[in-house]
């Protein structure tokens, strides 16, 4: 490969589309299963943390120290030379994208005689306004599941944003690994704090480090893990990486922290203390005694079997980022419990503080009892964190109870009898009290308050039951009421029928009459609430019986006109026309005999 090609180039690349982190399968082809690495130990080197703080810089001054020693060494490798490599720059815009790997990998000696290559990995400023935190996370993450050596990189001194954002990588970089049946834990995990102002209480380098870490992970400093909760330092670096170290950088200087825009990275522009520990933390990080070799299966890392890594981590972390939500949750009721455990300290420790000097009446017993529980309970309200798991899982058994009980008292009825009723809220409760105490933080006051406040809110989630199941009454008996008018209706209109049918064709007015009968007859058979239905029925009855009365009448009267006229037409037949000019009279109609 020849020099002029090195370069950095992207391991993992966010998909410009989709945001998701893609494997650069011509990268690992490229460098990782090259012949000079594929059988080679590699050890990745990564830099991560937030955006804009000398990231790439430094890992520059890294490739050039590497570079030096593999020359041969000797004289000042921070040459006195614009500073190439990783593309970095001033301002304040964002530069770094993705994880980048140097494409040319830097042979070291180890310190048992063997030959492996370092390989600088840079990574995209973390929680910055560009990323999105599950691309910060999962960045991190994979630069540390790689890495021999991760350089966290912090300002000034770390916060407890930077210690809730390294929990929350650890966290996710151990479920990513267990997916990926990988080890979690990072060999060597270096906290640089740059721009270190102390100096006076901690000297600059890796012994001023070495101490501040001492205390920052005695819980020194910083006094709660940004989200109210007691943390415990050893504990959420321990899950990180299987050594902590630190190193204090001072200030570089006005023209590399921005102040000129013509800084190109000689080490003349820098300050000389800078400049000078520089060299210090390069030789210090690289040397080649210190350098852990990352074992997988007992077998040191190669650049296949690195590639091999890389593959089953995108492959996982593909597939993993709604479990984000996972490591932040097991966190939280970590912090939960922590915050609980603390409570549970005070409450025991102001007990037997009590109790210790003296033996106590059982009253003034009962009150120091109060005043150690309200010092907890204090404790605890200062802890969201506690509430918010006992809170989830209040809310979790609430959800149990209501399932609970629409299983007894389905949405759409049937109703039940209020002792149905009472057996099931019963029932619902235990099952819910069972969940909130199976999974709960503790037996502190905080929890116990909790969980009373979870059987109030059941009773109210009762109260809320009973008034269904009162209204699902209510339609049921409406129903009822409302099939009992339509039988009887049904029973009215065949008794007017039959009683119709019994009274004969008959003509108007003796059919009205009988209608009317009929239908007074079918009203209070019907009753009351069957008025309405029966009335409308009932009216629509006379007219077509009326109708065919008239008919009738009218065809009786046409059968009556037509005899007549036979009978006059035979009469005629046999008088002869002697009888000529006789009228007679058929109901209204005249004949004459012609
Ligand atoms: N204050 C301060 N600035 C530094 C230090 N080292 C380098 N810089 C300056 O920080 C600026 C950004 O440098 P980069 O190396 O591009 O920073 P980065 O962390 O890689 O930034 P991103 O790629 O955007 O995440 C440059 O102007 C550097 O000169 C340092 O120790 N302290
Ligand atoms: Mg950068």
């Amino acid at each position: 490969m020849a020099a002029e090609e090195d370069r950095a180039m992207p391991l993992f690349a966010a998909d410009p589309d989709s945001g998701e982190l893609r494997l650069q399968e011509a990268t690992l082809e490229r460098v990782l299963l090259s012949d000079q690495l594929r059988d080679s130990p590699v050890i990745p080197i990564s830099i991560t943390g937030a955006f804009r703080r000398g990231k790439s810089f430094l890992l520059n001054v890294l490739l050039r120290y590497l570079r030096s020693q593999s020359a041969g060494g000797g004289g000042d490798w921070l040459e006195d030379a614009p500073l190439t490599g990783f593309p970095w720059r001033g301002g304040r815009q964002a530069h770094t994208r993705d994880l980048q790997l140097w494409s040319r990998p830097l042979p070291v000696t180890l310190a048992d005689g063997r030959t492996a290559h370092v390989l600088l990995v840079d990574s995209q400023g973390a929680f910055d306004n560009v990323s999105t935190p599950t691309e910060s996370v999962v960045m991190r993450a994979l630069a540390g599941l790689l890495s021999g050596v991760q350089v966290l990189n912090v300002s000034r001194q770390p916060q407890s944003d930077d210690l809730q954002q390294a929990r929350l990588c650890a966290e996710y970089a151990r479920l990513l690994a267990s997916a990926a049946g990988a080890p979690h834990r990072t060999p060597r995990l270096v906290l640089l704090v740059r721009d270190w102002a102390f100096p006076a209480e901690e000297p600059y380098g890796a012994e001023g480090g070495r101490h501040i870490l001492g205390h920052w992970l005695a819980g020194g400093d910083i006094e709660d893990g940004g989200d109210g909760t007691d943390i415990d330092t050893a504990a959420d670096w321990g899950l990180a990486a299987e050594e902590l170290e630190c190193f204090l950088l001072p200030h570089p200087g006005a023209a590399a922290a921005g102040g000129d825009p013509e800084f190109s990275g000689a080490a003349s522009q820098l300050a000389p203390e800078f400049a000078e520990r520089l060299r210090e933390f390069a030789e210090w990080l690289l040397d080649a005694a210190r350098l852990p070799v990352r074992e997988i299966d007992g077998r040191p890392l190669t650049g296949a079997a690195l590639a091999a890594l890389c593959r089953s981590l995108s492959e996982h972390a593909a597939r993993l980022p709604p479990q984000l939500e996972a490591a932040a949750d097991h966190l939280a009721a970590a912090a939960a419990r922590r915050a609980v455990q603390a409570a549970l300290r005070s409450y025991t420790t102001r007990l037997e503080e009590a109790t210790a000097a003296e033996s106590l009446s059982e009253t003034r017993l009962q009150q120091v009892h109060r005043e150690a529980e309200s010092e907890a309970r204090q404790t605890l309200v200062a802890c969201p964190g506690a509430d918010s798991h006992n809170a989830a899982l209040a809310e979790a058994s609430s959800a149990a109870y209501e399932s609970a009980m629409l299983a007894a008292l389905p949405a759409d009825g049937p109703s039940v009898t209020d002792v149905r009723l009472s057996e099931a809220h019963a029932a619902a409760v235990r099952a819910a009290l069972q969940h909130f105490d199976s999974g709960r933080d503790g037996a502190g006051p905080a929890a116990e308050q909790q969980r009373s406040a979870l059987c109030g809110r059941l009773e109210g989630q009762l109260a809320g039951h009973r008034t269904r199941n009162a209204a699902l009454r209510q339609q049921e008996a409406a129903a009822a009421a409302a099939e009992l008018t339509r039988q009887a209706v049904a029973r009215a209109q065949t008794q007017y029928q039959q009683q119709m049918v019994a009274a004969g064709e008959l003509a108007e007015p003796a059919l009205r009459q009988a209608h009317q009968a009929a239908a007074a007859a079918a009203a209070a058979t019907a009753g009351a609430a069957g008025q309405a239905q029966l009335s409308g029925w009932l009216a629509a009855q006379l007219e077509p019986r009326l109708q065919a009365a008239r008919q009738r009448e009218k065809q009786e009267l046409e059968r009556k006109q037509a005899e007549a006229q036979a009978q006059l037409q035979a009469a005629q037949a046999i008088c002869g026309p002697r009888h000529r000019g006789i009228t007679i009279r058929i109901g209204k109609k005249k004949f004459s005999i012609r």
